[in-house]
Parts: C-alpha cells; sequence; structure tokens
C-alpha cells in the first residue's frame, strides 16, 4: 500500500460540541479540513492500529466523499476491517448496534443530525467508542487536543472504494466490508417489540403517517414498518434519503415538520404520526389533535415499558437530561426505581447504562432511548409507542391524558433564540450566572425567585466532573426556567430557555402550554433580559 504523508498545520475551531464537529459544509469539505479532523480523532483515541470500525452516514451531501477520505485513512493508520453501510448510510442508532453487535473499536458516523443539509447546509462527523455510544467528554478533549498540534497526515492510495454492493473486498492488508444498513437493526427490533401484535394493530386498520424527512429513516422505515408489521404502503413519507433532505430541515419540530403537524391537526388526521430527525436518533410522537411532548413521551414511555418483551422484567432505573422535564420523575417515583439527571447531550448517559443502573434514558429535544444501543434511537421511541398501543388498543391522546391523570402534567415548552450575536448571547449567560447568589427573594413578574444556580455534574460512575451545563431558576410554586447555549449550532450563538411548572393529579390539564406557561415565560424573559440582551421580542423556534 502506498502511503502518503501530508504536512499540514493545525485547524481553529475543530472542538466537538454536544455531538460531535458539526461546520458549515463549505468549511468541512475545505482541502486538509477533514483529513485533519480524522488524523486528530485517530490520534485521541490512541491510534486504530489492528482496529475495527464501523463507518456510516446520514446521507447528507459530502457523505460519499468523506467515507472514502476515512478509509485511506483509516488504511494508512494500520486498521485492519472496515464494516460500512450500503451507499454510505447508516442511521446513528444503526451504527450503534453494529458496533456492538460486531465488536467494533469504534465507529465514525458523518452527520450534522438535526441540521439542515446540502451545499450550502451543515456537515459533521462524530466518533462512537466500542460500547456503541457517543466519545465521552475526556474522549473529546483528547481529540480536540490533538487538532491544536497537528503537523501531518497519513493517507493511502487505494483503488476505488465501492460503497453501492454489499460485498467483503479485501484490499492490501485490510477488508472493506459493505454491509446492508438495515439488516442487525431491523433483527434487534424484532428481539425488543412483539412483531405480531404490532402486525395485529396495522391489521385492524390503525394508521400511521411516518415522515423520514428525507434522510436516513427511510429505508430502515420501510422495511422494518412497511416491509415486517404490514403498515400501509405510504406510511411512511419522505423516504428517499436525499443528499440535500429534499431540501428540508430534518428536524421533527413544529416548524420544519409542519406537514406532519397541520395533518395530525386535521379533523381526518391519521391514529398517530411520528417523524425523526437527519441520522434517525430522534423521534417525534403525534396523536390526532395531540402532539406529545417529548418530555411527556419519555415518561409515558417508561411508565408502560413493560407491555414490551424487551422490558417486561421493568426498568433497572432511569435518567433525563436536566432540562427535559420532570415527568419522568414522577414515574420513577411511582415504580420505585431511580433516576439520574445528567446534562445535555446523550454521552451523559453511556456510563449509566454500561454500569446497568438505567435502562431507559431521554432528553426534551425529541431523544428517547434504552440500553439496546448507546445512542437515542427514533424508530425504536416509534416501535415502543406502537406496542404499548396494539396492548392497550387506547388512542394516543387517552393515554396521554390517563398518563396526567395518575401522575399529574408537567407544563413544558423550550423557546429557541437562533443565530443570535455570540457576544451577545455570551454576555446574557454571564451577566445571569454573576447574579445567581443574590436572585433569591427577588421578584420576577408576578413570580418570586426560590432558587437559582448551575448545573454542574459528578458522574457517579467514573467521578469525572462536567460544570456549565445550564443555569436553573426555580420559582415559588414550582416553576422552572432553564437557560442554556446550543452546542450544535453552526452559525453565531443559539440561546435555549426551557419552561417548566406542575400541575398535580386532579388539577387542570386540559391548557394550551403557553398558555399554562405564561408567567413563567415572562419571568424568564425579565429575569435574562432575553430582548435587551438578544434584540429579540421573540423565539425563532417554539416546542
Ligand atoms: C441538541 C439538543 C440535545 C441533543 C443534541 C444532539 O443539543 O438540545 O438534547 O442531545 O442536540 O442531538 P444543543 O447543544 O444544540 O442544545 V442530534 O439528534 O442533533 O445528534
Ligand atoms: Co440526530
Amino acid at each position: 500500500m502506498n502511503i502518503e504523508t501530508v504536512s499540514t498545520k493545525p485547524i481553529a475551531g475543530q472542538k466537538p460540541g454536544t455531538s460531535g464537529l458539526r461546520k458549515k459544509t463549505a468549511t468541512f469539505l475545505e482541502p486538509g479540513y477533514l483529513e485533519n479532523y480524522i488524523a486528530a480523532i485517530i490520534e485521541g483515541i490512541g491510534g486504530v492500529e489492528g482496529a475495527t470500525m464501523v463507518i456510516g452516514g446520514d446521507g447528507r451531501f459530502g457523505n460519499r466523499q468523506a467515507i472514502k477520505t476515512l478509509v485511506r485513512m483509516l488504511a494508512a493508520a494500520g486498521a485492519k476491517h472496515l464494516i460500512i453501510g450500503q451507499n454510505g448510510l447508516l442511521s446513528t442508532p444503526a451504527a450503534s448496534c453494529v458496533i456492538r453487535k460486531r465488536q467494533a473499536t469504534g465507529g465514525f458516523i458523518f452527520s450534522a443530525s438535526h441540521n439542515p443539509g446540502g451545499e450550502h447546509g451543515d456537515f459533521g462527523l462524530k466518533y462512537n467508542l466500542a460500547n456503541g455510544g457517543p466519545a465521552p467528554e475526556n474522549v473529546t478533549s483528547a481529540i480536540y487536543k490533538a487538532t491544536q498540534t497537528l503537523s501531518s497526515y497519513r493517507i493511502a492510495e487505494l483503488d476505488e472504494i465501492d460503497l453501492s454492493d454489499v460485498a467483503t473486498v479485501e484490499h492490501d492488508g485490510f477488508v472493506v466490508e459493505v454491509i446492508d444498513p438495515v439488516t442487525d437493526y431491523a433483527a434487534l427490533m424484532e428481539e425488543l417489540f412483539d412483531f405480531d401484535a404490532i402486525s395485529g394493530l396495522f391489521d385492524s386498520g390503525f394508521r400511521l403517517a411516518y415522515d423520514a424527512m428525507h434522510a436516513a429513516t427511510g429505508p430502515y422505515a420501510k422495511a422494518i414498518l412497511e416491509g415486517r408489521l404490514g403498515a400501509a404502503v405510504g406510511t411512511v413519507r419522505n423516504g428517499e434519503p436525499l443528499p440535500d433532505f429534499g431540501g428540508l430541515h430534518p428536524d421533527p419540530n413544529p416548524v420544519h415538520a409542519k406537514a406532519l403537524f397541520d395533518l395530525m391537526a386535521a379533523p381526518e388526521a391519521p391514529d398517530m404520526g411520528a417523524a425523526s430527525d437527519g441520522d434517525g436518533d430522534r423521534n417525534l410522537v403525534l396523536g390526532p389533535g395531540l402532539p406529545v411532548s417529548p418530555s411527556d413521551s419519555i415518561a409515558v414511555l417508561a411508565a408502560n415499558a413493560h407491555l414490551a418483551p424487551g422490558y417486561e422484567r421493568g426498568l433497572a432505573g432511569v435518567a433525563r437530561s436536566m432540562p427535559t422535564s420532570r415527568a419522568l420523575d414522577r414515574v420513577a417515583e411511582e415504580l420505585g426505581i431511580s433516576l439520574y439527571e445528567t446534562p445535555t447531550g446523550w454521552k451523559f448517559f453511556g456510563n449509566l447504562l454500561d454500569a446497568g443502573k438505567i435502562t431507559m434514558c431521554g432528553e426534551e429535544s425529541a431523544g428517547a432511548g434504552s440500553d439496546h444501543v448507546r445512542e437515542k434511537d427514533g424508530l425504536w421511541a416509534v416501535l415502543l409507542w406502537l406496542n404499548i398501543l396494539a396492548v392497550r388498543r387506547q388512542s394516543i391522546p387517552e393515554i396521554v391524558r390517563e398518563h396526567w391523570a395518575r401522575f399529574g402534567r408537567n407544563y413544558y415548552t423550550r423557546h429557541d433564540y437562533e443565530a443570535i450575536e455570540t457576544e451577545r448571547a455570551e454576555t446574557l449567560m454571564s451577566e445571569l450566572t454573576a447574579r445567581l447568589a443574590s436572585l433569591p427573594g427577588e421578584k420576577a413578574g408576578a413570580l418570586t425567585i426560590e432558587g437559582a444556580d448551575e448545573f454542574a455534574y459528578h458522574d457517579p460512575i467514573d467521578g469525572s466532573l462536567a460544570e456549565h451545563q445550564g443555569i436553573r431558576i426555580l420559582f415559588e410554586g414550582g416553576g422552572r426556567a432553564v437557560f442554556r447555549l446550543s452546542g450544535t449550532g453552526t452559525e453565531g450563538a443559539t440561546l435555549r430557555v426551557y419552561l417548566e411548572r406542575f400541575e398535580p393529579a386532579g388539577g387542570d390539564h386540559a391548557l394550551e402550554p403557553q398558555q399554562a406557561l405564561a408567567e413563567i415565560i415572562a419571568a424568564a424573559g425579565e429575569v435574562a433580559g432575553i430582548e435587551k440582551h438578544t434584540g429579540r421580542t421573540a423565539p425563532d423556534v417554539i416546542t
């Protein structure tokens, strides 16, 4: 094998965020940019000599080209076996599944997830470890450190790598195996869920609209929902993965999945609506006339998981990210199991899952998952919902309302202020942080502040500390506002404001969330000076 050593210089800003490195596509595809970052990963993980690596992506613009560069660099670094999804495609949860099943050393996933794609959109790369989960902070720090000292990288000359056929080809000293991206994942889903019961549900006339948003889950959803479970052909919409996601923005929220929200609000709505994001790890579930808040969805799934064969034995414990609503806490309390509160980002669940402390976990940002893989899993959540519906034979709104009647309702919303000037966003956060100690007792709008702090997480398994993970303001009466800056954006800063209020069992659960949270929204705006700092009078996205 002919290996070339190319001299290079560190590139500023190659710092992995909440979930890998994300940049504008044009930046990522500049000569040397990707090469530098791959070289830093290889160095940060201590080399790949003899390694087996899983490789895939969400199919966005640049995916194939990037995979070819990666293969040449892994070959040069001495990797022995590369397992690649056909056409370069692997959803994030499927990559996690394959890494675990094949006992690989790790995996590379080319995705900017819920960010827009295409030539003018975003591109990204994340590295996962042998447990199938996102690299934790100590590894991402080592990678970042390596980006700052790089002086050369090595790349092999290879024959053209064909990603379009499922085949195993031996190259000079290493093996490239192109696999069907769906097979292993579908088999795992079949182990966890009662496919006969779900087929029976579809046979009874149950109608589902699943929006794959022209991203990674299309082939999975078609094979599993329409192929194995007998859902009507056409159940999966926008099912073909496209490099620019058909011009859509693959973030399943009321703004970017508007067509699905409109369909589910219409009188002729099907029984269930669902969508996932670019790389297939997020899920959104909607009932006719009632979108399910992701925080509620996790709580309902935890309360009913025992109805699916994979979770019949019950849950060891559960976890949620700090800004996620506390609906899950009430379920944990009633089930008598532990509840862990982690920082935002799936990488913080890995240790708890590996140690068997938790079986399920989730985030308010439409992420839910379990110990079956080490990533959040969009289609898994949809299948668990379907399994529960197949057993309970009630509608989604009935199940959700019964849940509130039993556990109380955590009214919840998130307000995003996107692409604000980084400096202004940082000033908002630093001014608020400086005032934390003096806030308790102060008035904010109609409310009185009871407590305020900055969230830090001590990992109970490895003892590591993650600081500056968001500001929490607690109001008298139990309301809460959380502030943090996004770690996945590629333009300016995004301020996320998470708002929550609990209405106990027996209370009024029929309010519209924005109305139920009006006082907390106003108080949060006042305490942080959102309008003063950002110049914005309203959020760009409300979920
Ligand atoms: C966002 C979400 C977070 C999620 C992350 C990755 O991060 O808030 O909950 O884990 O995206 O999701 P941030 O830092 O922008 O708030 V995905 O589906 O884009 O990999
Ligand atoms: Co995603």
